[in-house]
C-alpha cells in the first residue's frame, strides 16, 4: 500500500520486496568495480555511511565541496552503470507515484552499519528539481527524519523498513532530511548493514 507521508512524498511499503535478492545482488556487483568508501565532507569529517555510486553521474565529496562528476574519485574509472534491476524498481517506483518519465542518471548507495546515521540536510547538487528522488531501502530498520523547507523546522520521525520505496516529488524534494543512528541488529539477507539506494536526475 502507499501513504503520502509528506506533501509530495508517497511511501511504497515494501514494494521493494519481490525483487530484493536482485538488487542486493546488483549492489554487490556495483561495489566490485566502485568499492564502497567513507567520504570526506567539505569540513574534515569523514561520513559514518559508506557509499558508492552507479550510472553515468556519482555524487561525491572532498575537502572541495559536494559534486556529481562521471569518474569514480578512488578508481579514476567512470562509475559502474545502472544495472536493469535498479533503474527498472526506481522508473516504476516514481510512475506509481505520479512520474511516469522518470530516468535517473545516478544512483547513490549508501550503506550505513550500527552507529552510522546522516544529519539533516538538503539534496540540492542536482539540475532539475521537477524530478523527484526515489529512495530504496534495504536490511535493517532505520528511523528517517524529515523536516520541512526550513532547517529550524522540527522534524518528523517515521522508520524505514527492509523493501520500502519512498518517492520524494514537490515540495518535499527540497524538504531537510536525514536519518538516525543504526540500532544494532542483523537481517537475513544482509546482516549488519542497512542500504539506501537514492535515485536522482542529476545532470
Ligand atoms: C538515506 N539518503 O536513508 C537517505 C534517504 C542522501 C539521503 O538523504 O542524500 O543520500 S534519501 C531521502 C530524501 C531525499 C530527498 C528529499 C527528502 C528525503 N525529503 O524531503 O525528506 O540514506
Ligand atoms: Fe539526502
Amino acid at each position: 500500500y502507499s501513504e503520502r507521508i509528506v506533501e509530495g512524498a508517497v511511501v511504497l511499503r515494501g514494494r521493494a520486496c519481490d525483487s530484493d535478492r536482485d538488487l542486493l545482488d546488483a549492489i554487490a556487483m556495483v561495489a566490485r568495480t566502485a568499492p564502497f568508501r567513507h567520504m570526506l565532507t567539505p569540513s574534515g569529517h569523514t561520513m559514518s555511511a559508506a557509499m558508492t555510486c552507479c550510472g553515468q553521474l556519482g555524487w561525491v565529496t572532498d575537502e572541495r565541496g559536494y559534486r556529481y562528476q562521471s569518474e569514480d574519485p578512488l578508481t579514476g574509472r567512470a562509475w559502474p552503470d545502472m544495472p536493469p534491476p535498479l533503474f527498472k524498481l526506481a522508473n516504476q517506483a516514481a510512475r506509481e507515484a505520479g512520474y511516469p518519465d522518470f530516468m535517473p542518471d545516478a544512483c547513490l548507495i549508501n550503506r550505513y552499519e550500527p552507529g552510522a546515521r546522516m544529519g539533516l540536510h538538503q539534496d540540492k547538487d542536482e539540475q532539475d528539481f521537477s524530478q523527484p528522488i526515489v529512495s530504496v531501502s534495504l536490511g535493517l530498520p532505520q528511523v528517517f527524519q524529515f523536516g520541512g523547507a526550513k532547517r529550524n523546522q522540527r522534524p518528523e520521525n517515521i522508520p524505514l523498513g527492509h523493501g520500502d520505496v519512498v518517492v520524494w516529488g514537490g515540495p518535499s524534494r527540497r524538504f531537510y532530511h536525514g536519518v538516525l543512528r543504526l540500532k544494532e541488529g542483523e537481517h537475513p539477507l544482509t546482516g549488519r548493514y542497512r542500504y539506501n539506494l537514492t535515485f536522482r536526475k542529476a545532470g
